[in-house]
């Protein structure tokens, strides 16, 4: 996979890139990146990137023509049909599943904004999608495009050292995780549970399953309504979605006690 960003701080970019997973899926040629400077598509004496916006109010917009010859100059170097997505606080919310859809595509331009924003033109001719990574303000798409990168990088096929596909094979898929503990047995005066030193693997996964749902039950419930759909919805795999519900049932029924309903620490 090809991906190109065009940003005004390219170093930002490259030195992430250089750590980790990124660096290891670069190495192991899975993944290439480039990047591509407004700035360098400037003629005047000061390179000028940004004005100020038509209408007024606070702040600059990136004009139009160096972005739109730096997008161009970042497509050459991609695949053909490589799509243009603009990281953005007014895009589509960015999530796993949009992860995975992006993992098919040979290349991808991603376009990380800086001040108020860039023209509005620019988004009408030369970008074909908008992400946000979140609900929350950022100062540039920077942080986002490089968000981007390592979700989809991670799923690149070899791209982990791990055996296990990274596909989220994990027959908790859709929950948050379960807790993790290594050695030592004991430290500060806590110890790892009993069940994950027994060796008992139906019972360790079982143990594990109901962690995690008691964590998304308390942190995101949202989350557990989703995987609860996906369940009934038949994205699960016959014997997971089984297991699934006999221990969200047991769960349930612990959380309410004997009769009945409202638990504090759970939502509503
Ligand atoms: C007048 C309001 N503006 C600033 C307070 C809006 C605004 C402009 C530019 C808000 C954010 C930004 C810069 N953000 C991004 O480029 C960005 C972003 C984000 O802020 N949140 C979540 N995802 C993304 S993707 C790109």
């Amino acid at each position: 996979m090809h991906i190109e960003v065009v940003t005004l701080f390219p170093e930002m970019i490259r030195q992430a890139l250089a750590h980790g997973v990124l660096g290891r899926a670069q190495e192991r040629g899975l993944l290439t990146v480039g990047c591509e400077d407004p700035r360098s598509h400037t003629s005047d004496v000061h390179h000028t990137v940004d004005d100020r916006p038509y209408g007024g109010g606070p702040g600059m917009v990136l004009k139009p023509e160096p972005l739109t010859a730096a997008i161009a100059a970042a497509q050459e170097r991609c695949p053909p049909g490589s799509r243009r997505i603009y990281l953005s606080a007014q895009g589509r919310p960015f999530d796993q599943r949009k992860a995975q859809s992006l993992r098919e595509q040979a290349g991808l331009v991603l376009v990380a904004g800086r001040y108020e924003g860039i023209d509005e033109r620019v988004i009408a001719t030369s970008i074909d999608e908008e992400l946000s990574v979140g609900d929350y303000v950022l100062s540039g798409g920077e942080l986002p495009a490089l968000i981007v990168i390592d979700a989809v990088a991670r799923l690149l096929e070899g791209a982990l050292n791990d055996a296990r596909s990274s596909v989220e094979e994990s027959f908790a898929t859709g929950l948050l995780d379960w807790p993790h503990y290594t050695r030592p047995e004991e430290f500060q005066g806590r110890v790892v549970p009993e069940v994950l030193r027994s060796g008992d693997h139906a019972q360790i996964r079982r143990w594990r399953l109901k962690q995690a749902l008691g964590k998304t039950w308390a942190v995101r419930p949202d989350l557990l309504l989703k995987a609860a759909t996906d369940a009934i919805e038949g994205q699960l795999a016959a014997a997971e979605r089984a297991e699934r519900a006999a221990l969200l049932n047991e769960f349930l029924q612990e959380r309410r006690g004997p009769q009945g309903p409202a638990n504090e620490d759970g939502p509503q």
